[in-house]
């Protein structure tokens, strides 16, 4: 494993407490061979077993595990004890052994009762699909909200999974910071000293949620539109973010490289000054207790007036990975398909061939316009100018444009409008008179009326 700066709150909860021996590891995605014992809900039928290992070994290497092998065991029905059978449990217990493993990733659910049969089989620790998502949210949180939230995850993903057996691994191996002590009143203990813990963060999210919504509320009063990035994890979002606004925030390949909400202004070319914000990138089967402890931070984008859904359309399965984000927004309260701030953002084009851009570019133009697709290339910035024109669009869509005609020596009065609404022309009309034409949203628009009700142009 890298040296790795580690916050506090991250060897307290960390898994992987022993931190050096234990990183090298497996990784292990059991496929069920009939669909309906896999469970429509949560898995998805159209990725490829090899795409759910490709996706599960980057996401081991995002928390830096060196993954020394990994592989598909393929089974027809979960197994209660070990969830694969146990000639499979055997083979892997050499192999953990021949390659010094201390980590076994399991894609997959597994329950305390399996986790605890596993390790022991094994002797290394085994970490779920969700342990393994919980883990990279602790080490990516930078920001005091961010932790928290992570944390609140955490430590209601360990009440759950707190079971008397479960712990004598983790003794030995010394994982958790609170689990440990011997016996069930130990347990108790630990309970109580997480269900403490979760009310104590609660309190804190609480007040760190009311300071968010006071500079949300503040930079409300500034008008300007907030454009929210959401995108599976990878799809390219800091890139576009990183091209619309000259910023450089870190993107790279791994996942989930971004966690905390990162906002900056942007004058698009008609005047407009935006707010962009890039946040958390989505995955699927993404934890619920996660899902739930991001809605303040995902609050930008449930508030948002435009969302760019942005796709990797190289990826094999950027239809998997769709369905995916539309379900968690769905999970936010947004209705991708029929909500109009949404722009799906077509996005490494680059990356096709001559053949595959051209079929693409034929089905966005086969979409309706309003739901019309923008194709770009966030790494070369091919298609940039194209995304801005469909942002301007969709935001004049809640603005009313205003005809007005004013005394040119109103100065009070033109730079009032400059202030509060876009001026699409200025010019001076032959008597004299200065004939302007504005944009404005509604809540100006109202405003506007009312303090400009004698300067409507009747010509317009
Ligand atoms: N070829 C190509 N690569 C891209 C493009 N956009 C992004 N990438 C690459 O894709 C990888 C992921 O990009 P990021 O911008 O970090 O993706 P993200 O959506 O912010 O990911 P998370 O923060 O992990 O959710 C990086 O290696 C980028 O260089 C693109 O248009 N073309
Ligand atoms: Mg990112």
């Amino acid at each position: 494993m890298e040296p790795r700066q580690r916050d506090a709150l991250n060897d307290q909860l960390s898994p992987i407490a022993t931190g050096q021996e234990t990183g090298r590891a497996i990784v292990i995605e059991p496929w069920l061979k009939r669909p309906s014992a896999r469970g429509a809900a949560t898995r998805d039928d159209t990725r490829t077993p090899e795409g759910r290992l490709d996706e599960a070994v980057g996401l081991a290497r995002a928390i830096d595990l060196n993954v020394v092998d990994s592989g598909l065991v393929t089974l027809n029905a979960v197994r209660p004890a070990t969830y694969i059978g146990t000639g499979k449990v055997d083979e892997i217990a050499g192999l953990v052994k021949s390659l010094g493993a201390g980590v076994v990733v399991m894609d997959c659910p597994v329950s305390p009762v399996q986790q605890r049969n596993l390790e022991k089989a094994w002797n290394a620790k085994v970490l779920d699909r969700t342990g393994l998502i919980l883990e990279i949210f602790g080490r990516r949180a930078r920001t005091r909200e961010g932790a928290l939230q992570v944390e609140h995850a955490h430590l209601n993903y360990q009440k759950s999974r707190l079971v008397r057996s479960w712990t004598h691994l983790e003794r030995q191996r010394g994982g958790f910071g609170f689990i440990g002590g011997p016996g069930e009143t130990q347990l108790e203990t630990d309970r109580r000293l997480i269900e403490e813990r979760i009310i104590r963060i609660e309190a804190e999210l609480e007040k760190v949620k009311r300071t968010r919504k006071l500079h949300r509320d503040s930079r409300k009063r500034v008008p300007h539109p907030i454009i929210a990035l959401v995108g599976y994890t990878n799809a390219g979002k800091s890139t576009l973010f990183n091209k619309m606004t000259r910023a450089s925030v870190l993107s790279a390949d791994m996942l989930f490289a971004t966690l905390d909400p990162t906002l900056r202004a942007v004058d698009l070319p008609h005047g407009n000054r935006i707010i962009v914000s890039d946040t958390v990138g989505f995955i699927s089967d993404l934890p619920t207790m996660l899902v739930a402890a991001f809605r303040a931070t995902l609050e930008e984008v449930i508030e948002a007036d435009v969302i760019l859904h942005v796709r990797d359309m190289s990826h094999l399965e950027t239809g998997a990975q769709s369905r995916d984000v539309v379900k968690i927004l769905g999970e936010l309260g947004i209705d991708a398909e029929g909500d109009r701030r949404l722009i799906e953002v077509w996005n490494k084009i680059d990356r096709l061939d001559a053949d595959g851009r051209a079929s693409l570019f034929n089905l966005a133009e086969r979409q309706p316009a309003e739901q019309r697709p923008v194709l770009v290339s966030a790494l070369s910035g091919e298609g940039i100018d194209r995304l801005n024109v469909a942002i301007e669009a969709r935001l004049a869509e809640h603005k009313q444009t205003f005809d007005l005609v004013l005394d040119p020596a109103d100065g009070a009065g033109l730079s009032w409008l400059y202030r509060h609404a876009e001026v699409l022309s200025r010019e001076m009309s032959e008597d004299g008179r200065l004939v302007v034409t504005v944009r404005a949203d509604a809540d100006n628009a109202a405003r506007l009326r009312a303090k400009f009700s004698t300067s409507f142009n009747p010509a317009a």
